[in-house]
């Protein structure tokens, strides 16, 4: 069995696109990070960097004892090279995945995430920081459009390239994002959304409830973070 610590955001999302595509039975753990559960001794041997997802297989392959991964991008890696989907098996195709996937860990979810902080959830509102995240998120739009100009999906056939960026295109009004601005992204949006294994994947949120980063004790939580809170202050 696959276990998911999970919290309905765009980097538990990813995971959940591949799980269903793949059709993998899992089980889902909240992991509540308004409420700090993140920082649970527990939860910090399977994800040191107190953020979620967090992966724990019982059955990895060629056996032994169960495996654990962090980090969204590492965790979509584990899955296809065990099912053997969603990511080529030759050095090209690959690659082409791989250097996709790793754009999206590097500049589309940071630089997003960023945005989301400076525009929705500061207490102040800084023109410079929301303009800086703003106008990064305008360009990597920008790059996956372009991308997508001449191809159906990022890299080859559907992959864990696509899984990993799509969550991050759903929140675009909330990025100060027009969709009709990137055409060709909005061709590929709606058709990753029409899956059906993406309807799945989000309606697993439902079961979950969050608390908005904008609730105060949240806001202590998620963005009063120090050292002190990973060495259990
Ligand atoms: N690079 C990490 C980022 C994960 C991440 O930022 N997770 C957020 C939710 S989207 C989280 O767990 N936040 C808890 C916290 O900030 O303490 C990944 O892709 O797995």
């Amino acid at each position: 069995m696959i276990h998911l610590y999970y919290w309905p955001t765009p980097n538990g999302h990813k995971v959940t696109m591949f799980l269903e595509e793949a059709g993998l039975p899992y089980e889902l753990h909240g992991v509540n990070i308004g409420k700090g559960e993140q920082f649970k001794p527990d939860f910090l041997k399977i994800s040191p960097n107190n953020r979620m997802p967090a992966l724990v297989d019982d059955g990895p392959p060629g056996g032994g004892t169960a495996v654990s991964v962090f980090e969204s991008g590492a965790i979509l890696l584990y899955l296809a090279e065990k099912t053997g989907k969603f990511l080529p098996k030759d050095v090209r195709g690959r690659f082409e995945v791989v250097q996709w996937l790793f754009w999206q860990m590097g500049n589309l979810g940071p630089m997003a995430g960023q945005n989301h902080h400076f525009s929705q959830y500061a207490p102040e509102k800084l023109p410079y920081a929301i303009n800086r995240y703003v106008n990064e998120t305008n360009r990597l739009y920008g790059v996956l459009d372009k991308r997508l100009a001449d191809r159906e999906f990022v890299a080859g056939a559907y992959s864990i390239a696509d899984m990993a960026s799509y969550p991050w295109i759903v929140p675009y009004e909330r990025q100060g994002q027009k969709l009709e601005d990137f055409p060709h992204l909005k061709r590929w949006f709606e058709a990753i959304k029409a899956r059906p294994a993406t309807e799945r994947a989000y309606a697993r949120a439902a079961e979950f409830k969050t608390i908005p980063p904008t609730n105060e004790e949240a806001r202590k939580i998620l963005f009063g973070q120090t050292a002190a809170s990973v060495r259990g202050r």
